[in-house]
């Protein structure tokens, strides 16, 4: 009877050419990037949404975030094959039996421990993006909160990583992939796929999960993007990510006495959807960009926030509060900053492409301001309130 041995490979037990230098350090830096790149544009996501930003932000061009936050979607989504590809080249190191001596085990082992919070880093991060993106919320955490946090874990473990691995990097790198002179001798060396050829189903690979799902913010690739959502649905061609009913607000919307509260400290106004539409209008191009990816642009009526803010005696280089309808949700109130309520193009719109709001993208009236993640263009407004 043949004897039953159950046993843990070593890294010699993992013969195939296809794994190695050549191909981890030519994915790793595409990974690397996509990852520098992600991080980069979250950052600034991040910054965009406080309502205290440490930095002023830029309200021109219009289209900033919906291009970074596009590029943050589409970075993130790349890097999983890129990731899948990456883990598979190196998982035999994970039966390297680690050094008896001392100080080697103690290095070794930091190396690993950074390495194990670099791979959990990286894969809590595009497992909850993705699932973001596809407004999918299998968790209680705070999405947000956690993303960031862990955005700056996996970062700096990256970096440790590539500090400790620069020399075998640049090596990698600098080795030819067809190279094989020092391949192993053995079966796994038999004719199939090559280097190259894993290499370029890689790339194809990214390439494909992007094309699929960018058309959620490109609409050139709406058609392609049979991934893509929320691509142009919805009334008057932009998508609605909460409807008036989801935020229990149809009855408050469509109420006959609606009115707008206007105030600067004391000063307080209340204008009907009547006398808004009074009110001088302006038209505006400009996108909602949502966090999640997607985009669409608008052509937004209404009247400026600016001249609202004056007609109330404030001044418009104070930030201005504005709250929804709707009677909770981390989204019923936003600060829109001052450099914001200045802009001739932030309004308090009526209209959507010639036509009265449809309640579910915000009637009577919503917030819509250039250059500002879609979770902060308020639905449903009721009030505004100037700072003072
Ligand atoms: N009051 C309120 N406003 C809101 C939201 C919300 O949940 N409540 N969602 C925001 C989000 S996440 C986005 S992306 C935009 C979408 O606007 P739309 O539905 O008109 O496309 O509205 C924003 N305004
Ligand atoms: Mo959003």
């Amino acid at each position: 009877m043949p004897e039953l041995r159950l046993s843990v490979p070593r890294e010699e037990d993992f013969s195939s050419r296809l794994r190695g230098p050549e191909v981890a350090s030519r994915v790793g830096l595409w990974l690397g990037i996509c990852f520098a790149v992600a991080f980069l544009t979250g950052l600034y996501s991040h910054l965009a949404q406080a309502a205290y930003p440490v930095l002023p932000l830029p309200v021109r061009p219009a289209w900033l975030y919906r291009v970074t936050q596009g590029v943050h979607v589409a970075a993130g989504t790349a890097a999983v094959p890129l990731l899948l590809v990456k883990l598979w080249t190196v998982y035999p190191k994970l039966f390297v039996r680690p050094p008896r001596q001392r100080r080697a085990l103690l290095l070794h082992g930091l190396e690993r421990g950074s390495l194990g919070v670099l791979v959990a880093g990286a894969v809590f991060q595009l497992a909850t993006g993705l699932a973001n993106a596809s407004q999918w919320y299998p968790w209680t955490f705070s999405f947000r909160a956690t993303h960031y946090a862990v955005a700056w874990l996996t970062i700096g473990a990256l970096v440790v990583h590539i500090g400790v691995k620069l020399p075998a990097i640049t090596r990698g790198l600098r080795t030819d992939v067809d190279d094989i002179s020092r391949d192993v001798p053995g079966p796994a060396a038999s004719p199939g796929l090559s280097r190259r050829g894993v290499l370029r189903t890689t790339w194809v690979a990214a390439g494909l999960a992007v094309l699929t799902t960018a058309g959620s913010s490109v609409p050139l690739l709406r058609r392609v993007s049979v991934f893509g959502v929320r691509s142009g649905d919805g009334p008057m061609g932009v998508p609605v990510n909460k409807s008036a009913r989801a935020a229990g607000v149809t009855a408050s919307a469509l109420a006959v006495d609606y009115a707008l509260t206007l105030s600067t400290g004391d000063e307080v106004r209340r204008l009907s959807r009547a006398e808004l539409e009074q009110l001088p209008q302006r038209t505006a191009v400009l996108p909602i960009a949502c966090v999640e990816g997607w985009s669409a642009t608008g052509t937004w009526t209404g009247v400026r926030v600016r001249d609202l803010v004056t007609l109330v005696g404030g001044s418009p280089d104070h930030a201005v509060l504005v709250t929804s309808l709707q009677e909770s949700g981390p989204f019923r109130q936003t600060r829109l900053p001052a450099g914001f309520v200045a802009d001739e193009d932030t309004l308090l719109a009526l209209r959507l492409d010639g036509e009265p709001l449809s309640v579910d993208h915000g009637y009577p009236c919503r917030l819509i301001a250039p250059n500002r993640p879609g979770v902060m263009q308020t639905k449903w407004v009721a009030s505004l309130a100037v700072e003072t």
